[in-house]
């Protein structure tokens, strides 16, 4: 199971609404295929390790994190799949909260003679589907977020565009590709022209969709965003702008969405996050800066933050402080944590709820 697990997070992130399930299958001890949700959340993982093997399934012992499907939906019931090719043994980890497939998968082993088997490794793999059970469950997507800061706690550097080392930079870009989405705003882009994308040699297929809030529009068409919008998914949520402009963004292939503003005339951040998991993203990374951060953290939106912290100060070069954020979180924080050490650079992840 917890090779099925290491299967899962193969796709987390790059599965949209779909659950990101791991499956090993295993004949006298020995593991005869192995496959994980596709891209976009199909083939199933079941469906993936069983059309990989190219020998033969009978009477071989199935791991699977989540409850096979048994529903017809795009795709037919995994269930069906293992029955017919004649498997003796299903462990599963954790019950599939979608009510087409709940604790029904267990019945129709069972009339077939198939053993099964609930719950190894449980506590783990409800973990890893916080963000699943969210997705279905509850209004609102899992969101996580992100900062870097100086040593002296600045998160601007007007000497350098690097706050923290190659290596949480990296760290940063592997948070990218086990979200489906990355939500950032105008100001963030202006400032650091970033292309959000996750540039690690062999991923770069899983870079999210780029989410940017843009009240007026104002996105130069000479920004990185905009240049890669054609290769990258673009979308820009805007409050007012003029036909001009929605014309030029639209010919970069952007999406354009006009938003709900709150009583301040800005952005209704519980409003934005219902319309993008509406479009399917059940994973949100906001990376942006001390502003947009703010307003997520006092509204209480985050599932997850993570906060990367230089070994170095910047001293009368920094501006942006995150010094009153850091009260604000630790104020309000109930958390559990976890803290890696990333040459010197720090990276403190809190659980928020
Ligand atoms: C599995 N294995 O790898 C996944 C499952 O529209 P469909 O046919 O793709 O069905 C989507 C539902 O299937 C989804 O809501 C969840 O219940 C289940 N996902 N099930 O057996 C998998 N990703
Ligand atoms: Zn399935």
């Amino acid at each position: 199971m917890s090779l099925a697990l290491q299967q899962a997070q193969k796709s987390l992130g790059n599965t949209k609404q779909n659950p990101a399930v791991g499956c090993v299958i295993v004949r006298k001890d020995h593991i005869i295929t192995s496959g994980f949700t596709q891209k976009g959340g199909r083939p199933h993982a079941e469906s993936n390790a069983i059309n990989l093997c190219k020998s033969n399934l009978n009477n071989s012992e199935l791991y699977v994190t989540l409850e096979p499907c048994s529903h017809y939906g795009k795709t037919s019931p995994c269930t069906n799949k293992i029955i017919k090719k004649k498997i003796k043994k299903v462990f599963f980890s954790i019950k599939d909260p979608d009510p087409r497939s709940f604790n029904k998968s267990t019945k129709q082993f069972k009339k077939s003679k198939i053993k099964v088997k609930i719950g190894i490794l449980d506590s783990e793999v409800k973990k890893f589907y916080r963000s699943y059970y969210k997705f279905k469950q509850e209004l609102l997507p899992y969101v996580s977020g992100k900062i870097a800061i100086s040593k002296d706690l600045y998160t601007y550097n007007s000497k350098n565009k690097w706050i923290t080392n190659e290596l949480s930079r990296g760290r940063a870009h592997l948070l990218r590709s086990y979200h489906d989405c990355v939500l950032t705003s105008y100001n963030t882009v202006k400032k650091d022209n970033p292309e959000l994308t996750c540039r690690i040699l062999g991923l770069e297929s899983k870079s999210p969709t780029r989410i940017i809030l843009d009240k007026h529009l104002n996105l130069s068409t000479s920004s990185n965003i905009v240049k890669s919008s054609y290769k990258y998914k673009t979308i820009i949520f805007f409050i007012n702008s003029n036909k001009k402009k929605i014309n030029i963004l639209k010919k970069h292939k952007i999406k354009l969405i006009k938003a709900k503003t709150n009583v301040d005339g800005n952005f209704d951040l519980e409003n934005v996050l219902i319309k993008i998991k509406s479009l399917g993203f059940a994973r949100v990374l906001v990376e942006s800066g001390v502003n947009l951060i703010t307003g997520f953290l006092k509204r209480n939106l985050f599932d997850i933050f993570h906060i990367f912290i230089s070994s170095n100060k910047i001293g009368k070069n920094g501006s942006l402080s995150f010094k009153k954020n850091m009260q604000l979180f630790f104020k309000n924080k109930k958390s559990t944590y976890s803290k890696v050490n990333l040459l010197g650079d720090k990276l403190h992840s809190y659980e928020l709820k």
